[in-house]
């Protein structure tokens, strides 16, 4: 059985779906603390899950039959710097929970790390998968710690924990929750919605990035990738890099009206420390990670999906 924390985030939800699909609706448990939508609750197992309530946790682990165990449960970069003993409570705290269950019950423990676990003495351009890794975000640093915990756990106690370092990931179905790289998924809204967007960072910050789709989709293969295959437990995890001028510019290709007005607030600094370029050639070598939506491609579906929610129909999207 496999249990996702965290699950009505941004890729909780979409792994959920592609889980309940792919094994049935009986072999996926979606938890969080909040109350899902009718659609989930139909669609499948639902539970409340407080990752900071240890007991908890191991009644689900236990009862439920648990044997994959997918960590979500997060504060993000930018909200993580405005409430920081709420980060490292669920980001470090949490993750011990959910480390020590998955080493006792022998679970396989995916936890996605992120381009922001590396900082401003990484090299940036790219970032390869073995280099410094020095955050400058409460959220960077608990990502760190937790590949570090990870691999220990792995070498230590054969613990079959697994990792990818995620660009920004766009999705069009999740609000944005609380992250730097959340403009490029507000754009595609306020673009359709009003035709102005105001842009939290400056124009040229180039950041990598990822349509969800393919995001889900390198969970899905490397959790399936013969252990012996791995060389590493983390690994990065590339699609693309733009910038906001970049996405806007491919945007005005449907919407042409399209306005945006650039305030950079204090996640330019996090954005300042983070990947411009993301070098994934060791999941491309190792295990034949690929991805499919480039720019072009990740604007068309993300408005072909979000057009007909604000009643638009926009001409020469085929
Ligand atoms: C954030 N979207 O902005 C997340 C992610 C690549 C960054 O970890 O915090």
């Amino acid at each position: 059985k496999i249990l996702i924390t965290g699950s009505l985030g941004q890729l909780g939800k979409g792994l959920g779906r592609l889980y309940r699909k792919k094994y049935g609706q009986e072999s996926v448990i979606m938890s969080d603390i909040l109350k899902p939508s009718k659609e989930i609750l139909n669609e499948g197992r639902y539970i409340y899950a407080d990752v900071l309530d240890f007991k908890n946790l191991q009644e689900i682990v236990v009862n439920c039959e648990v044997d994959w165990l997918i960590h979500f449960s997060a504060l993000l970069s930018a909200i993580g710097e405005n409430n920081i003993s709420l980060a490292v409570r669920l980001n470090i705290e949490g993750f011990h929970n959910v480390l020590e269950l998955s080493k006792q019950y022998k679970l396989k423990l995916f936890v996605p790390s992120t381009i922001g676990a590396f900082g401003p003495t990484s090299p940036r351009n790219p970032t390869p998968d073995l280099t410094i890794q020095r955050p400058r975000t409460i959220y960077g640093v608990s990502k760190v710690h937790a590949e570090l915990m990870g691999e220990y756990f792995h070498q230590k106690f054969g613990l079959d924990f697994r990792s990818l370092r995620f660009p920004g990931v766009i999705s069009a179905d999740t609000a944005p929750g609380g992250g730097t790289t959340d403009y490029a998924c507000q754009i595609f809204h306020d673009a359709l919605k009003t035709g102005h967007h105001v842009c939290f960072l400056k124009k040229d910050t180039k950041l990598p990035m990822i349509y969800v789709d393919d995001c889900l989709r390198s969970i899905e293969e490397f959790l399936t990738v013969p252990d012996e295959k791995l060389k590493l437990r983390t690994y990065n995890i590339n699609a693309m890099s733009f910038t906001p001028e970049d996405l806007a510019e491919k945007i005005k290709k449907y919407i042409p009206e399209l306005r945006v007005t650039y305030k950079p607030d204090n996640r330019q600094d996090i954005a300042d420390s983070w990947p411009m370029e993301f070098d994934d050639s060791g999941a491309r070598k190792d295990w034949g990670w690929k991805h499919h939506y480039d720019l072009e491609e990740l604007v068309k579906v993300m408005l072909k999906y979000l057009a007909p929610i604000y009643g638009r129909t926009l001409k020469n999207i085929n």
